[in-house]
This record gives C-alpha cells, sequence and structure tokens, in this order.
C-alpha cells in the first residue's frame, strides 16, 4: 500500500490491531445509496380517489379517472418543503387502471376522458421529480382485479410488458415496489407469479434499481402498515423459500429482521398520513399532526429503516393544503429537534485498555468517519461536556457499508461519576435515535456489549428536543 494511501485510512478509519472480520452481508452500492434516503413519499392516486374506494374493483369505468387540474409539479414542491428525498407512485393498483398508456391493457388513461384519452401521470411526474431533483419510485400491483389474463401464465408476460414500458418511457426509476397483497381469494383466480424472471427483468433494464417487495430483494416491508421498525431492527433476512405476498415470512420476523440472515435486506416502512392510502374527503380532519409525524420517524428512521410516508393527491389532482401544512410541520420539528448537536462542542474520547485518546471521528455526523476496535468489551466511547448539559435525545450510527455489528450496548448518562440513567440498546444499524425524559449530564459513556463483528461507530449525536415529542 502506498504510504499516503496508509495514512489517509488510518486517520479515518481510527484502527486498532488487525483489520475488521467481516462474515456477515453487506449492502451493495445502491443499497447503502438507499440507505441515506431515510425518507420520502408514497402517492396513492387511481380510480379509487374518484370513487372513495380503498380497493377497486377493477369494473370501475376509465371515466372515473378525471382529476380537475393534476399539477405534479406540486407534488415535488411539497415534497421538497418537507424534506423527502424521492416520490413513489401508485402506476398500477389492485383495480388494474393504469396511469400511463399502456398497450398491455385497455383499462388506462388512454381509455379516460381525462385529457381526451392523452393525459399521462407517470410522464408529468417522472418529469417534475428529474426538475425538483427528486428520485422517482413507482409501485406497480402485481394483483390485478381487471386484467382478463390475470389468473393464467399470459399474466406474467402483461406484468414483464408493464415494467418494460415504465423503466422504457419513464426512467431511471430509483424504487419498484412490488406490493403484496395479492390473489382473489378462494373463490377468485389465483396467479402464479414468477417472481424470478420479474427480477431479471428489472436487473436487466435497470440494475440499479431497489426492488421492494415483503422480501425483496433490495428492501423489505417492515411487517406492519404503521410505519413502525423494531426496536431490534437486523438488515439481514433469510430469504430462501419465501416469496412476496402470501409465502412472505411472519410479520414479526419482517420487523426486527433475522439475526444471522444470509442477506442484507434492509426495512421500509410505509404508512400514511390519513386513515386511508387513498384520498377521501370525510378523513380531511383525520390528517397526522406533525407531532405524530415526528413520532413515526422516531420508529422507523430512528430504527435503522426508511420511511415511505403516503400523502395522496385529491380529486383535483393536487395534495391538499392541510396535508402539505403537516408536512412542513414535520420539516419544522427535525429541524428545530436536530439543528445543535451537543457532542459537536463537548470532548470526545476513546478509551481502549486503558489508555485514553482524544477523538474527533464520532459525533460528528460523518458517515465516512468512525471509531472502531475489534477488541470493542475493553473499550469505550465518551462525550464530555464542558458544563452540565440538559439533553433528551441520542442519535447513533453505526457505518454500515461494512455490515451491520452491534446487537448489545449500554448507555450512560453521568452527572460527574454518577450514572443518572441507563440506556440498554440492540440494535443500530444506520440510525439509532433513542428519546429520553431531559437529563442534566456533564457526560456520556457508550459501552459495546456484544456485536457479530467489529462494530464501526460513525455518531454518537446528542441533542435537547421539545418534551412533548420525546418516544412514547
Ligand atoms: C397494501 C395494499 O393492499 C394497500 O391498498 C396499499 O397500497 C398498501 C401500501 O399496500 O398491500
Amino acid at each position: 500500500m502506498r504510504p499516503a494511501l496508509l495514512i489517509l485510512l488510518c486517520t479515518s478509519i481510527n484502527c486498532f490491531s488487525q483489520p475488521t472480520k467481516f462474515h456477515d452481508p453487506v449492502p451493495t452500492r445502491q443499497q447503502l445509496a438507499w440507505h441515506n434516503m431515510e425518507f420520502y413519499l408514497f402517492a396513492h392516486f387511481g380510480p379509487n380517489t374518484f370513487t372513495d374506494k380503498e380497493w377497486g374493483e377493477g369494473t370501475e369505468a376509465e371515466d372515473v379517472f378525471d382529476p380537475t387540474n393534476l399539477d405534479c409539479r406540486q407534488w415535488c414542491r411539497i415534497a421538497k418543503a418537507a424534506g423527502a428525498k424521492g416520490i413513489i407512485i401508485t402506476a398500477k393498483h389492485h383495480d388494474g387502471f393504469c396511469l400511463w398508456p399502456s398497450k398491455y391493457s385497455t383499462h388506462t388513461v388512454r381509455e379516460s376522458k381525462w385529457r381526451n384519452g392523452k393525459g399521462d401521470v407517470l410522464k408529468e411526474l417522472s418529469q417534475a421529480c428529474k426538475e425538483y431533483g427528486l428520485k422517482f419510485g413507482v409501485y406497480i400491483s402485481p394483483w390485478d382485479r381487471n386484467h382478463p389474463k390475470y389468473g393464467t401464465p399470459a399474466y406474467n408476460d402483461v406484468f414483464v410488458g408493464m415494467m418494460k414500458e415504465i423503466f422504457k418511457n419513464y426512467g431511471p426509476i430509483w424504487e419498484l415496489w412490488w406490493d403484496g397483497a395479492n390473489g382473489e381469494g378462494p373463490n377468485g383466480k389465483k396467479q402464479v407469479y414468477d417472481w424470478d424472471r420479474f427480477k431479471k427483468t428489472v436487473r436487466a433494464l435497470s440494475p440499479n434499481t431497489i426492488i421492494f417487495s415483503d422480501v425483496g430483494p433490495d428492501a423489505r416491508w417492515c411487517g406492519n402498515e404503521n410505519g413502525i421498525a423494531g426496536e431490534t431492527n437486523w438488515n439481514f433476512l433469510d430469504t430462501v423459500g419465501f416469496t412476496p405476498g402470501k409465502g412472505s415470512p411472519p410479520v414479526d420476523t419482517l420487523n426486527h429482521g433475522n439475526v444471522n440472515g444470509k442477506v442484507w435486506l434492509p426495512a421500509e416502512c410505509d404508512v400514511s398520513i390519513r386513515p386511508g392510502w387513498f384520498y377521501h374527503k370525510e378523513q380531511d380532519d383525520k390528517v397526522k399532526t406533525p407531532e405524530q409525524l415526528f413520532g413515526l420517524y422516531l420508529k422507523s428512521v430512528g430504527r435503522g429503516a426508511n420511511l415511505l410516508l403516503n400523502v395522496p393527491p385529491d380529486r383535483t389532482g393536487k395534495i391538499t393544503a392541510i396535508d402539505s401544512a403537516a408536512l412542513v410541520g414535520f420539516k419544522k420539528l427535525r429541524e428545530q429537534s436536530f439543528q445543535d448537536n451537543l457532542s459537536t462542542h463537548a470532548v470526545k474520547e476513546f478509551h481502549y485498555k486503558g489508555v485514553i485518546y482524544k477523538r474527533d471521528k464520532f459525533g460528528d455526523n460523518n458517515d465516512e468517519t468512525f471509531q472502531s476496535a475489534l477488541d470493542y468489551k475493553r473499550a469505550s466511547y465518551w462525550i464530555k461536556f464542558d458544563s452540565q448539559r440538559k439533553i433528551n435525545c441520542i442519535v447513533l450510527k453505526e457505518y454500515i457499508k461494512n455490515g451491520q455489528h452491534v446487537s448489545n450496548a449500554t448507555l450512560y448518562l453521568l452527572q460527574g461519576t454518577d450514572v443518572v440513567r441507563t440506556i440498554p440498546l440492540t440494535t443500530i444499524g444506520h440510525m439509532r435515535v433513542v428519546t429520553f425524559p431531559a437529563e442534566d449530564v456533564s457526560a456520556i459513556q457508550f459501552v459495546i456489549a456484544d456485536a457479530k463483528g467489529t462494530p464501526l461507530i460513525s455518531e454518537i449525536g446528542t441533542y435537547l428536543i421539545d418534551e412533548n415529542l420525546i418516544e412514547k
């Protein structure tokens, strides 16, 4: 190794003794970038918006889809104002209606009176996302209650054909969402999906696309539709023998991951800002408050998962002022909460085998720097404040590029030599945000009791957030 490179490595990777051993799966480059997306919007939009249904039958007349003033740029402006990094749209929900003029269906925007059959929602949204610097994602329901070929092998050709159209005409597609609800039940049509072919099709067309389903292959469902990841949340899952939908693992497995899972498969938490996924006027007074959204943020992003928040456009084709205000309020709460990281003003120390090392490489919210020790049981991390500080929130991060390792750790909050609060932790992953009733502390000690490999800690941030926001 050239000397310059060696020096670089040892300043950003504080390596003690031997290099880290990596046995567990690690994220792909695409997954690593996906982790950094953290929060983005979901847009459920289609005939259900106009019929007040959640699951259309597939028999609705195409003409019901008739937004009076579709404005995808408005969606993007609101996503930006909310600090969301992308939008995933229901290009086709279970009713089979296509928001683009697919040649594989006769139940599309083309058959509707909207813009005389010349409209194309995917075109408008994909262009608007490009204009606003947002990632563009597509939900395409495998379950299709309209398509005449559904329930036969030929439907798999239809599904593949539709995906090809989407990737060719509206790409790049950052995330593709395969919904898990499928099948009409005992008396209906039952489709045997060719998941393997679907995956190969996407990989060939767009190798950088993240494919989401209950079981990935790139991101997994968190096991509920409430936006809540497990407090213990491994980015690993065993997927052999499982399929999306009915063949998926139990929901608590999806919620926590498998500690020894063979595949890197991080959790995405989907939840709606309203009770329903689609817009219903009578739910206008049930939009989640900024505080509720912040609570969901703690339970998703704050547990190492991503948050996919559904904000359904209304019948005009716009996001309402109510939803938009809630989103802007949510953004403000995140900004206010995390604007002053008290760790940046504190002395940071790494204690290892009786020696104290002054450090500035953790607590600084820099993902590319971390502190590690192979013999982590003989190490501890310290944040020492110049005077007593009131805090009620600690943000921890692991450098997950090389895997996820911490399985058991403790935060000690100290006043002088007295421990005033002990916070036990399990996993950390991309980010772990813990909140607690505010304490006056002079120092924080972080100790790792168990890890699957050499733990690489890249951040120990400390904050005082509004006390109404601490996790309930
Ligand atoms: C579920 C669907 O059945 C709901 O309608 C919604 O799209 C949700 C995100 O996924 O499986």
